[in-house]
């Protein structure tokens, strides 16, 4: 049997971060599991029971650097190390520019950039020294920008360049992945505040991908040490069914 990796998981309360976390145990590795919502990661532990592999759930507000770092701790204190990391949590408030409130663009700052580089920053002396892997969640905004998104696109560009230069400075020590997803039918939309938009944009999700098609990319990632290093995988919803 394969050797179970140790795995931590950034928002794992809800849709991609659940559904990774799901396969990973499922195929046999060790997931921590965090996020704030401590009820819906209980329900998680309490699905994945009878899965090969092991979960822990860990509470953490990814904005709370103090937080992060003692999250880190305490899963080398458990498992002894780290050899993958998903920095997964993230979200999206969509507005226009002009209508936006400073608060959504900080929130969306302080989750999606600040949130993982703590994770980053807590993780990578273990990842390191296990010449470990990040998963980096982007999106298809790291490549594109869309109107009423723009300072969600602004974080998702961030991510790119973040996992680049993890590349570029580890190339030896790290593996470095960067998935990219399009829509995917997660509560994700139903976050933004703007009525009309997320009423608008609900549709688009309805018909996306689903988190465990995105969880199947990341699980081909995690397994394909030793083999190759998947660089970035770009995912999009199969319009041909819809
Ligand atoms: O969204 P959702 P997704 N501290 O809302 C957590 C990217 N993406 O799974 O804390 C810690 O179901 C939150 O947990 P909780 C997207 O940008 C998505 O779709 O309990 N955790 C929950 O577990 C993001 O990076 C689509 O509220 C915090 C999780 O984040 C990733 O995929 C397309 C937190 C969000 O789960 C997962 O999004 C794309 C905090 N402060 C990229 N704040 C898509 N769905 O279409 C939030 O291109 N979380």
């Amino acid at each position: 049997m394969k050797t179970p990796l140790r795995i931590w998981i950034t928002g794992a309360s809800s849709g991609i971060g659940r559904a990774c976390a799901l396969a990973l145990a499922g195929a046999g590795h060790r997931v921590w599991a965090s996020a704030r919502s401590l009820d819906q990661l209980e329900s998680l532990s309490r699905e994945t029971a009878d899965l090969q592999g092991e979960l822990i759930a860990h509470p953490l507000d990814v904005t709370a650097p103090e937080q992060v770092s003692a999250c880190a701790k305490a899963m080398v204190e458990t498992w002894g190390g780290i050899d993958v990391v998903i920095p997964n949590a993230g979200m999206g408030l969509f507005n226009p520019l002009q209508e936006a409130p400073l608060t959504e663009w900080h929130t969306m700052v302080e989750v999606n950039i600040s949130g993982v580089l703590s994770t980053i920053h807590a993780a990578l002396p273990s990842l390191l020294s296990n010449k470990g892997h990040v998963i980096n969640i982007g999106s298809l905004a790291a490549r594109q920008v869309f109107p009423n998104s723009g300072v969600y696109c602004a974080t998702k560009h961030a991510v790119l360049a973040i996992s680049e230069s993890l590349r570029t400075e580890f190339r030896n020590d790290l593996a470095v992945t960067t998935i990219n997803p399009g829509a995917v039918n997660t509560p994700f939309i139903d976050r933004t505040n703007n009525e009309e938009l997320r009423a608008n944009y609900r549709p688009q999700f309805d018909v996306g991908m689903t988190p465990e098609y995105v969880a199947e990319g990341v699980l081909f990632a995690v397994e394909s040490r030793g083999k190759g290093v998947v660089s970035e995988l770009t995912l999009r919803p199969d319009l041909r069914e819809s």
